[in-house]
């Protein structure tokens, strides 16, 4: 079913008022005065199904919504916890998995191909990989002043079990010119004008990180297929940086002689300043003053207990959670409960594999009762460590890693 309602001549598809009868269960009475790109609510999937009930809705317009770190605790994210973020509406599922198709193109390959999600699934080797996948602005609401974007708390983040082939086995089949230097991704989401012409996101990598034993094209998460709301039935999967690269329902991959040039791949989208700025300076937007988000920076969650929690003071309180730092290891985490002044080392596990999150645990004394805050702030293996209270502002609003802290009172 095409996502564009009408048809050039301003009449609505047949394909599509058939969709929405379905939807809607009912004749569509006035079917034919909708008016021309109006999207009927009909349409509207409901990501939230399946979704734990205490997820925190930020938008439906596109559809963003936020995990509550307490919801976190899990070493492996389960995908009624995986947070949800979309540039543009949700496409309609696919009517036959098995048909449908990835395009290797651009003109950074040798010829282009073509494959069914059932070739790909037969002919090349399949890997399982957990993933950190973190929104580039998550922690937004952090900068002040505030800028432009979903305000995410520290939510945006999660950590699932990905299935699927590896990019790098395809591009190999498909054949490349010694020119490729990017991908980029298209992906069926239609844009939220419903315009067919415009393109919701269409973001990319280079070549090094793209062909990486752990970048998928994915087809399962945590074994079950991919939901809607999170690619079904395949996408692009690529760990520690902005997950704003890992494309959903994925149809196309391009490989590209320059810097990937897609929708968000302009202005200061997903891009910081070279040198630091005043917290609300203009700059201009020019590739001389900005640089593309790569690596994410090292960071760290408490879990467990959440914010607010109450305890005896007569027992130490454990606490635990997840570290994680892009392309890099976590070497070690610390926890504070005098608000910085002195930090405890606390324990922290290896990765299940490269670009996972690593759990930590702290066991944690009080000297009396009292109001306190646990602070976690982690150090990555080249030895860079998380800012106590906020990083350098931007713009965009992103890569704000400050130490995630909770209230906890004693009693
Ligand atoms: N096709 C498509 N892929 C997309 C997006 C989108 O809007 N459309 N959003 C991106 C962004 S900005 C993020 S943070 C992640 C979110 O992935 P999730 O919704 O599965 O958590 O998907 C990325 N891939
Ligand atoms: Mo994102």
């Amino acid at each position: 079913m095409k996502n564009e309602l009408h048809d050039r001549r301003g009449f609505l598809r047949k394909s599509a008022l058939a969709t929405l009868t379905t939807l809607v269960g009912t004749e569509v009475v006035f079917a034919n005065t909708i008016p021309r790109h109006y999207r009927p609510l009909g349409f509207d999937y409901n990501p939230l199904e399946g979704k734990s009930p205490d997820m925190k809705v930020l938008g439906d317009k596109p559809w963003n919504v936020e995990t509550p770190i307490h919801l976190l605790d899990d070493a492996v994210t389960p995908t009624s916890k995986m947070f949800i973020r979309n540039n543009g509406l949700i496409p309609e599922a696919p009517a036959d998995v098995n048909t449908w198709t990835l395009t290797i193109n651009g003109e950074s390959v040798k010829a282009p191909k073509t494959y069914t999600l059932a070739e790909l699934k037969k002919r090349f080797k399949s890997y399982t990989y957990q993933l950190v996948l973190e929104c580039g602005g998550n922690g937004r609401s952090g900068f002040e002043p505030q800028t432009t974007g979903n305000p995410w708390d520290q939510g945006a983040v999660s950590c699932a079990a990905w299935t699927g082939v590896r990019l790098a086995d395809i591009l190999a089949d498909v054949g490349l010119k010694s020119d490729a230097v990017y991908i980029g991704y298209y992906g069926k989401d239609p844009h939220l004008s419903l315009d067919p012409a415009k393109v919701a996101i269409s973001r990319g990598v280079p070549m090094k990180k793209a062909i990486e034993a752990e970048t998928l094209i994915a087809w399962a998460v945590n074994g079950q297929d991919i939901p809607l709301a999170h690619g079904h039935p395949l996408r692009l999967v690529i760990g520690g940086w902005p997950a704003s690269v890992s494309g959903k329902w994925l149809h196309t991959i391009a490989v590209r002689n320059k810097i990937h040039d897609g929708a968000k791949m302009e202005g200061h989208s997903y891009k910081v300043p070279i040198h630091p700025v005043q917290p609300g300076e203009k700059i201009p937007e020019t590739p001389e003053n900005f640089r593309i988000i790569e690596s994410m920076p090292v960071k760290s969650l408490i879990t467990a207990p959440a914010t607010g929690a109450v305890f005896s003071a007569k027992r130490p309180l454990s606490v635990r959670g997840h570290a994680w730092a892009g392309d890099r290891a976590v070497a070690s985490i610390q926890t504070s409960i005098d608000f910085g002044a002195t930090w405890q080392p606390g324990t922290l596990k290896p990765a299940k594999n490269r670009l996972a999150w690593q759990q930590w645990t702290a066991e944690l004394s009080f000297p009396k009762a009292g109001y306190y805050e646990v602070w976690v702030r982690a150090t990555d293996s080249a030895g860079i460590t998380q800012p106590m209270v906020i990083p350098q502002w931007n713009p965009g609003g992103y890569l704000n890693n400050a130490c995630h802290r909770i209230a906890v009172k004693a009693v």
